[in-house]
């Protein structure tokens, strides 16, 4: 049984993580903004008798990340998989006429987040020479599409982050995965849309687009793999999707 710790993990892709990685045994620190949501999947866990720590922090929030990982009970103080999940997508404005705070905003959450709990829970890893980081990446990595630009940068940053730490870790045993998801049917879209929901539909129009627990199963194939294999990277497309940008709608 691993003590599981999963950032965003209130809906989308974090939710179906939760779901999964408890299915397995695991247990479980779930981290997100929204505390109401939080208490619903801590309730429906634990009605399952799964073993559950909530924290409602935002990761854009350096001190309060501290102070919740800082302060965790001492039971759950060591943290086996962490799962950098949280982060979105705002705009799809061309690079000259995108917001400035929509661009921080996904900055300091995909980029600065993902490195704010990576900096607070691997050296407990390192120290213990046992553990795994999963980053939740993006096709968007790999190449930049139309009006992706600032979202695809900081998910190129999460691949570089993730290269650069499996490389610092290479004389331990922590392995280090970057999941690279393409077009998956949450929130996403209408998060990116600002909540226009016929906007957000569309994307996701004339295609069966994956799921969050699509990638949750592939995140708990790396995390279950024994100890000698490091899934190091996974990109995950719908099957009528090529790359970011080749998307075949019937
Ligand atoms: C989500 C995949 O292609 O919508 O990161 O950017 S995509």
């Amino acid at each position: 049984m691993k003590t599981v710790l999963i950032t965003g993990a209130s809906s989308g892709i974090g939710l179906s993580c939760a779901r999964k990685f408890a299915e397995n045994g695991d247990r479980l620190i779930l981290t997100a903004r929204n505390s109401q949501k939080l208490t619903q999947i801590e309730e429906e866990l634990k009605a399952k008798g799964v073993d559950v720590l909530t924290l409602v922090f935002d990761v854009r929030d350096r001190e309060a990340a501290t102070l919740a990982i800082e302060n965790l009970p001492k039971e759950w103080s060591e943290i086996d998989v962490l799962v950098n999940n949280a982060g979105l997508a705002l705009g799809l404005e061309p690079e000259y006429e995108g917001c400035l705070d929509d661009w921080e905003t996904m900055i300091d959450t995909n980029i600065k987040g993902l490195l704010t709990m990576t900096r607070l829970i691997v050296p407990g890893m390192v120290e213990r020479d046992c553990g795994h980081i999963i980053n939740i990446g993006s096709v968007a990595g790999d190449a930049a599409y139309a009006g992706g630009n600032v979202y695809c940068a900081t998910k190129a940053a999460v691949k570089a982050l993730s290269d650069g730490l499996r490389i610092d870790v290479a004389n331990t045993s922590i392995r280090v995965t970057n999941l690279k998801p393409g077009l998956v049917e949450t929130n996403f879209s209408n998060i990116r849309f600002h909540g226009d929901t016929s906007r957000a539909a569309n994307v996701y129009k004339g295609i069966t687009p994956l799921t969050g627990d699509d990638i949750a199963d592939v995140a708990l194939f790396a995390s279950n793999a024994p100890a000698h294999v490091q899934i190091a990277e996974v990109l995950i497309l719908a099957t009528h999707q090529a790359s970011g940008s080749v998307i075949v709608r019937k």
